[in-house]
């Protein structure tokens, strides 16, 4: 029988064990236009834990007792849907389960570029999305500009480096260790800051002594402050996520919020399913920069559906490098 993770009870701060459970589920039969999918790759992402909290949100929370929901890539086993065959691999949105059964019309067969499935669920999915047009849509980033990213080594911070380098910028990323930092400026990163080994604000100033034009937040906190601080004329600021806040309860104090005046600093917060009309163009885009060799594509790969809490709360202490999957 295919099993499917549901959630038990709202997380309280970090997620624990007991918030979940690896439950059988009765497989349904196929109605007209529907197919079953295996699913072979399973994602992880932050925004998760919003949606385990009973919140207002783009979407839905998680119910209790049922499966969750996320990014998969599967292959289909059996079609009741014109177009679908078995054998066909597609993404969907019914992951944390082994199997899911769905109607045609929420499954995209895979785009024709030349890396594996999983690449989908990462640097060519919606991460990847996230990282083409916070940067060069919603911050506007330019050519010749300096760009700041935190989480640097992650799935969408990794991308903005090497979009952002391949596009003429300079790029300062920070990351949660030294190994982590060398990765990123192995990516092309001009400075690296290692948010554990000190202050960011100091890392920054010595990183960016005439400033930054563009910040794409990732964390939050501390590190938008230190933005903040380090803007120059101008700035545009895409903020992306803010993982530091995402288990606390805690209020974020922000000493150089007031600069946002002076420096007539524009803060932008964006969502990425505002931009996915657009996938056809993140595709060229991202296909014309494979193609060039410009893009590295890194996977911290968790293998076993039972895993895949352990990879979520991964994320959270940074047990990943590139983007975090889990393979069954
Ligand atoms: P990720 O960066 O691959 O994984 C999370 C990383 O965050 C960890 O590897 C860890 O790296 C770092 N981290 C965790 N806790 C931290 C803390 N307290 N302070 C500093 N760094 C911390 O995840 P992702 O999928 O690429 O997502 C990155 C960010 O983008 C998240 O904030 C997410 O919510 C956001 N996001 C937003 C959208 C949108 O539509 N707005 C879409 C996708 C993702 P270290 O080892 O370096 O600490
Ligand atoms: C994310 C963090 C937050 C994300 C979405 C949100 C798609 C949305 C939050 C909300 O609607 O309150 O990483 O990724």
């Amino acid at each position: 029988m295919p099993r499917a993770w549901t959630l038990e009870r709202r997380p309280q701060g970090l997620p624990q064990a007991g918030d979940f459970a690896l439950r059988e589920i009765e497989p349904s039969a196929l109605r007209e236009g529907e197919i079953r999918v295996r699913n072979l790759w399973l994602s992880v992402d932050p925004y998760m834990r919003g949606r385990m909290n009973d919140a207002k949100s783009y979407a839905a929370p998680y119910a209790l007792g049922e499966p969750m929901t996320g990014g998969a890539v599967g292959k289909v086993v059996e079609s009741r849907a014109d177009g679908f065959a078995p054998g066909d691999l597609v993404q969907h949105m019914r992951g944390w389960r082994e199997e899911a059964a769905l109607p045609a019309d929420e499954a995209q067969k895979l785009p024709a570029l030349d890396v594996p499935p999983q690449a989908f669920l990462g640097q060519l999915g919606m991460p990847g999305m996230t990282a083409y047009f916070g940067l060069l849509d919603v911050a506007e980033a330019k050519p010749g500009e300096t760009v700041f990213v935190s989480a640097a080594a992650g799935a969408v911070g990794s991308t903005v480096v090497q979009i952002a380098k391949a596009k003429g910028m300079t790029v300062i990323g920070s990351a949660g260790g030294a190994e982590k930092c060398a990765w990123v400026r192995s990516l092309g990163a001009d400075q690296v800051i290692d948010y554990k080994a000190g202050p960011v604000l100091d890392g920054l100033r010595a990183a960016a002594p005439d400033g930054i034009d563009v910040y794409f937040d990732n964390v939050g906190a501390g590190h938008l402050d230190a933005a903040l601080a380090a803007a120059r004329l101008h700035a545009r600021f895409a903020i992306c996520g803010m993982i530091d806040v995402y288990n606390s309860a805690e209020p974020t104090r922000l000493r150089y919020l007031a600069r946002v005046i002076g420096a007539r600093i524009r803060i932008t917060g964006f969502l990425v399913f505002d931009h996915m009309h657009r996938a056809d163009e993140f595709y060229r885009g991202m296909g014309a920069l494979l193609a060039a060799g410009q893009l590295r594509r890194e996977e911290t790969v968790v293998d076993g559906i039972e895993a895949m809490p352990d990879a979520f709360l991964g994320l959270f202490s940074g047990a990943n490098t590139g983007k975090m999957l889990v393979r069954l």
